[in-house]
Formats: structure tokens, C-alpha cells, sequence
């Protein structure tokens, strides 16, 4: 089995090398999605392309063994970079599949050898695909966000002996996806539901920071960028008045 796929793998590295075709042991896919889905599927679910300002969502990282090797994927790790500033990264999810040796650091702007590994035989074999990890976020700023994968420093492995997989050629990280985070179109509306109710006003009073905001307290950023209706850089009854005026405002 050893010396087969070292020859698969092998030969995989000629033809590539003598006619430049893809020659893939793993595929790894990059999706941004609002709700989660099941681990493993046939069918990876779309990114979404908007995200309100203020409301979260999961990058989720998918991966499967496709070619003529395919024992299964025993674990991986990428780095999963997102724009800082416009997302933040909020927590780390393992799923059930590669749940041994996880690891994934949250950090400015990117998650750091986001992946883990499986004790039981190869799993995500195509055309199934098994979810590697994901993370939650939450918009902070209006703007574009890219999410994108760049190689983790653990690599990848199939089941069974083989040679060491190589990004680029063995391991190919699909392409970025771009989401805007962008405002609720109603003045008022802090929750994207397209009203102005109570739960607006439950996150302006989350929000208040008096007229004279202590130049110690943090900007506003996220929700409470939403809260500050009348946008001079503070939450205070001025913002409050607007709302009430706006309340029970429905789509
Ligand atoms: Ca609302
Ligand atoms: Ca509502
Ligand atoms: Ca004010
Ligand atoms: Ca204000």
C-alpha cells in the first residue's frame, strides 16, 4: 500500500511537472455562512455576500480527497486570514471530525494553523467533503471583507504511509470570498430585522455613552456604531430621541 501510493504520488509529480495539469490529493474550500449546516456533505454550502453591520456569521473551511489516491483525509491545518478592522474573529469550532490535536490561534486580521486531526480511518472522501473547523466572527465596520486560506504549518496527511503532501500541487486552497458588511437600510433598526422595536432599544441602552464620552472609552465599533443615530460619535438621548421616533417602525 506504502509503495503504491508512493509511485501514485510519484508519477502524480511527473505528469505535473511535464504538463503542468492539477494533480490534487485534497481540495479545500473557504465558505462565509450565517447558519451552520451539517459536517459532511456532497454539497459545500455558498458564501453569502452581505452581512449586516453589527451581526455575525462562520467562515467555515471544508475539505475532501479527490484523484486517484484517496484513503481519506486523517487531518490539516490552514491559516484562514480575514480583513481586521471590518471582522473580528470571536471563536474557534472543531466540528466532529477532526476533533484530535486541534489547534488555531485567533489573532489580528487571521486564525493561525486553524485545523485538527481524526484517530479513525480517512474520512471526506469525494464526493463527500467534511467540515476541518469553524470560526464565528461579528462585522464591526462598514467595508468589504475578504476571507481568504493560506498554507498551515502542520500541513495535511492522508491515511496510510505516504510522502509528505505539498500546498499548491498535492493541497489546493480554493479561492478567497469577499462579503460587504453593510448598514441596515432603516435608521434605528441595530439588529437587521428591518424594524425599530424593543430589541433596538435594548441594544442602544447597551450602548450609551453619555454626551461627553470619556476619551478613555473605547470607539464605538459594531452594534453600537448603530445605536449612534445621529452620528456624532456618541450614544445619548439625542440618539434615544431618534429612535423613539422611529419606533415601531415596521418593514
Ligand atoms: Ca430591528
Ligand atoms: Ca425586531
Ligand atoms: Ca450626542
Ligand atoms: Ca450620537
Amino acid at each position: 500500500m506504502k509503495l503504491r501510493m508512493a509511485v501514485l504520488i510519484g508519477a502524480c509529480m511527473v505528469a505535473l511537472a511535464a504538463t503542468r495539469s492539477p494533480c490534487q490529493v485534497i481540495d479545500v474550500a473557504i465558505r462565509v455562512v450565517t447558519e451552520t449546516s451539517t459536517d459532511e456533505t456532497t454539497k459545500i454550502p455558498a458564501s453569502i455576500s452581505e452581512v449586516c453591520l453589527g451581526a455575525g456569521g462562520f467562515v467555515e473551511v471544508w475539505v475532501t480527497n479527490v484523484g486517484p489516491l484517496q484513503p481519506g483525509i486523517t487531518g490539516g491545518t490552514v491559516d484562514v486570514m480575514f480583513a481586521s478592522g471590518v471582522v473580528e474573529a470571536i471563536a474557534i469550532d472543531h466540528a466532529t471530525h477532526f476533533d484530535e490535536l486541534v489547534s488555531g490561534v485567533i489573532t489580528e486580521g487571521r486564525v493561525d494553523d486553524l485545523g485538527g486531526a481524526t484517530l479513525d480511518t480517512g474520512v471526506a472522501v469525494a464526493p463527500l467533503w467534511a467540515l476541518l473547523a469553524r470560526v464565528s466572527f461579528t462585522a464591526v465596520d462598514e467595508g468589504m471583507a475578504m476571507f481568504s486560506l493560506t498554507p498551515g504549518a502542520l500541513g495535511f496527511a492522508i491515511a496510510g504511509g505516504h510522502p509528505p503532501l505539498e500546498f499548491g500541487t498535492d493541497v489546493l486552497l480554493g479561492p478567497s470570498q469577499m462579503v460587504e458588511v453593510v448598514r441596515p437600510v432603516r435608521l434605528g433598526d441595530t439588529d437587521c430585522d428591518l424594524d425599530v422595536d424593543l430589541d433596538d432599544f435594548a441594544n442602544l441602552e447597551a450602548c450609551v455613552t453619555g454626551p461627553d464620552p470619556d476619551p478613555a472609552t473605547p470607539v464605538l465599533s459594531g452594534v453600537c456604531l448603530l445605536t449612534d443615530l445621529d452620528a456624532d460619535g456618541d450614544v445619548d438621548l439625542g440618539d434615544f430621541g431618534l429612535l423613539q421616533r422611529q419606533f415601531g417602525n415596521l418593514p
